[in-house]
């Protein structure tokens, strides 16, 4: 199940991960571009219709009630319950450090200049409906944007096959303090988002992951409003040395397989036999997990195992490939993570799989995918500000520098910018 290449074969495996990011040919441009514009032309009534139409789901209002919300998390477990709050003490604690609080300088003759960060005002978290439904993910987005000071967020999810909304997803609501949630999902839910209808005012982000429709939206939405990224399907490159377990590496590699057929999952060994104990292990495990087909398909399209010179090389191949997650199953992870130039998140040793991270370490899971960690970063309070300076001259200042404007601005020809200075600097 696990394709295994040698080391020639490396522009191959990149090429492997790359042809996975997102593609919108123009046939899907087109249909969504539609739902886009009958939404911002019609609102709610073309909200509606399009529920109707997709979710099979004919609802008179898209706002879900407090009553509704609190009787939907009411029924979750109380071990799911204490697990998330554990999950969201720990995503807390880690990006409180994120927090950054811009910057002042100052110069001669009451000169000074600097950068304020601020929240965004809103901002819309989008969660898929369907088999993947990931409260996780509620807290991975909500939370930094909690942190970063945005005031309103909202939360859109499409209506489940009962009209209402899952259990797991509400108590991830109420957990971050969203109150503002609306049954709307796809295309139509983006667009309901980017440019407001009656009953949903518009936002200033979208973030969350969603299918081909969705994602195709946000990209078409992107500069009416801001957004996080598109997110492909999830990936994981382990590197193994002797000492690793090949049942965790395998355990590891399932984990994320098992999210989509498209999901991948590669190997870089320094030894032949861990690579075959490892495809052993995985042969072994599969059975056993409910979501087999998926892992199969995936492990066919997307599982690939590489055998390296050293721990170096599998470093290097690491780096080319910019994996989303990367995990460095060896003795001494931290003479590895400084050669790590390209990665979305690190998992450091034998026991930190990256189940740890997706649901409860403070790292946050939304991560760039399909070698774009090459110049993305992973989701946090940065994503959820933006920043804006300033500057104060004195009339001194100005009398002393004058004459550099005023040089600068004729040299463009902008003599209106030149007077600008004159004007103040005349004695
Ligand atoms: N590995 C996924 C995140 C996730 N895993 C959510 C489980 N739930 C994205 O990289
Ligand atoms: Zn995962």
């Amino acid at each position: 199940m696990l394709k295994q290449l040698n080391i020639e074969q490396i522009d191959q495996l990149q090429s492997y991960i790359e042809e996975r990011r997102v593609v919108m040919n123009p046939a899907l441009i087109g249909r969504v571009s539609a739902i886009l514009e009958d939404v911002r032309m019609h609102g709610d009534e073309a909200v509606l219709r399009y529920t109707k139409q997709f979710d099979g789901m004919e609802l008179n209002k898209l706002r879900v009630s407090s009553e509704e919300l609190n009787a939907q998390a009411d029924l979750c477990t109380p071990e799911f319950r204490r697990s998330m709050q554990q999950a969201k003490e720990n995503i807390l604690f880690y990006h409180q450090a994120q927090i950054s609080k811009g910057y002042r300088l100052e110069k001669e003759m009451g000169i000074y200049l600097g950068q304020r960060v601020l929240p965004l005002d809103s901002v819309g978290i989008y969660v898929p409906g369907g088999s993947a439904q990931y409260p996780s993910s509620v807290l991975m987005n909500a939370l930094p944007a909690r942190l970063a000071g945005v005031k309103r967020i909202v939360m859109l999810t499409p209506p489940s096959k009962e009209g209402s909304i899952h259990p797991n997803i509400a108590l991830a609501a109420k957990l971050v303090g969203i109150d503002e949630v609306y049954k709307v999902g796809g295309a139509q839910g983006i667009a309901a988002l980017a440019y407001g209808t009656q009953s949903i005012a518009k936002v200033d982000k979208i973030v969350g992951p969603g299918n081909v429709y969705v994602a195709c939206a946000k990209k078409l939405v992107f500069g009416d409003v801001d957004i996080d990224m598109i997110a492909g399907p999830s990936e994981i490159l382990v590197i193994g040395d002797e000492g690793a377990n090949p049942k965790w590496i395998a355990a590891d590699l399932l984990s994320q397989a098992e999210h989509d057929p498209q999901a991948s999952a590669v190997l870089l060994a320094v030894s032949q036999n861990m690579v075959d104990a490892v495809k052993q292990e995985l042969q072994k495990q599969t059975r056993c997990l409910p979501r087999q087909k998926i892992i199969h398909e995936s492990l066919e399209n997307y599982g690939l195992a590489l055998v390296c010179e050293s721990l170096q090389q599998c470093v290097d191949i690491s780096n080319q490939i910019a994996p989303e997650h990367l995990e460095l199953m060896v003795d001494k992870p931290e003479e590895l993570l400084p050669l790590v130039r390209h990665a979305g998140s690190v998992f450091l040793g034998y026991a930190t799989c990256e189940s740890v991270g997706d649901y409860f370490g403070g790292t946050n899971h939304v991560l760039p995918t399909g070698g774009t960690a090459r110049f993305f970063n992973p989701l946090g309070v940065d994503s959820f500000v933006k920043k804006s300076s300033y500057l104060h001259y004195s009339i001194e200042a100005l009398q002393a520098y004058g004459d550099s404007i005023i040089t600068l601005a004729e040299a463009e020809q902008l003599q209106a910018h030149a007077n600008a200075v004159k004007a103040r600097c005349k004695t």
